[in-house]
């Protein structure tokens, strides 16, 4: 049944402040101005950004690759952290207890940091790093204009943008951590996700698994959510707010 805001149930757990595991998508950052790879504004160009996120598209035309990476790069600056963002910050706030909280986030766009979040792990990697491709060496950068395509690391190898790719392995410490914080919570809340993309979207399997009450915050359907404890049916800027106690104000 599609609620619109929590139960009982699920605000008793969150008084309890038990573990809190927060997997979040690109759903989160739609309030904040950024268009989701799914959704009706996620095209870029026209083109299927799951088209551009491959390391063939970047073998083929680095240019272009880069110049999506740029493009949302400019976007992220240009956008601020919304309700949701802040509201995950605040419930890590009321958990300091070690292995309290955490948040695994598939976005890259640095919103969740900004708003304030620290026990997080960036399954996806981030837009704000770079990496040579040779080398594998990683570098923070924000640049979104270059001389050359692709941009050259000093050792001569192509520089790519520090992000996770179809295809592609996840950060091994990075996926190690979210599992165990999926196997550790008491409650698992799914955002903004359209839980297609593996092995992240696995994570609530693992989390129910383990006993956790899951909770789905999402407008559409999803195939997470007939398996949900509960789904909260609606955007997660208006919605993570409401699970906010009065005690993570302070
Ligand atoms: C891996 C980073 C194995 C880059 C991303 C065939 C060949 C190879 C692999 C596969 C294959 N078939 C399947 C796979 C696995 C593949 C996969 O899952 N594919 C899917 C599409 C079927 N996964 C991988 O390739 C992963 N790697 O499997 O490696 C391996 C192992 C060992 C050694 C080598 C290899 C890597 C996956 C990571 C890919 N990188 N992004 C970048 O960002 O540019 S994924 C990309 O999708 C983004 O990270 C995004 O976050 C992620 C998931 O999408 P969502 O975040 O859910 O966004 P989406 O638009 O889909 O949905 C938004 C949702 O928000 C919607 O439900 C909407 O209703 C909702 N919403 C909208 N507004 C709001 C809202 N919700 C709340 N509030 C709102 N206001």
């Amino acid at each position: 049944m599609d609620r619109r805001s929590p139960s009982e149930t699920l605000l008793r757990l969150l008084g309890e402040r038990s573990a809190l595991f927060v997997l979040t998508g690109a759903g989160v950052s739609a309030e904040s101005g950024l268009a989701t790879f799914r959704g009706p504004d996620g095209l870029w160009e026209g083109r299927d950004p799951a088209s551009l996120a491959t390391p063939e598209a970047f073998a083929r035309d680095p240019e272009t690759v880069w110049r999506f990476y740029a493009w949302r790069r400019r976007q992220a600056r240009r956008a601020s952290p919304n309700a949701g963002h802040l509201a995950i910050a605040a419930l890590e706030r009321a958990r300091p207890q070690t292995d309290g909280f955490l948040l695994a986030t598939q976005n890259v766009d640095g919103l969740h940091e900004r708003a304030g979040s620290t026990r997080m792990v960036r399954l996806h990697g981030s837009l704000w790093r770079s990496r040579c491709a040779a080398e594998g060496v990683e570098i923070d950068d924000d640049r979104d204009e270059f001389d050359e395509f692709p941009p050259r690391c000093a050792c001569g190898g192509p520089i790519r943008p520090g992000v996770v790719w179809f295809g592609e392995a996840l950060p091994e410490a990075a996926w190690a951590l979210a599992e165990r914080g999926a196997r550790a919570c008491a409650i698992a809340i799914v955002a903004g996700t359209s839980s297609l993309v593996y092995p992240a979207a696995a994570l609530p399997d693992i989390a129910k698994r383990a006993g956790a009450y899951v909770v789905e915050i999402n407008p559409e359907h999803t195939p997470l959510s007939d398996w949900a404890h509960e789904r909260l049916a609606g955007p997660a800027g208006e919605i993570l707010p409401s699970l906010v106690g009065p005690e993570a104000h302070r």
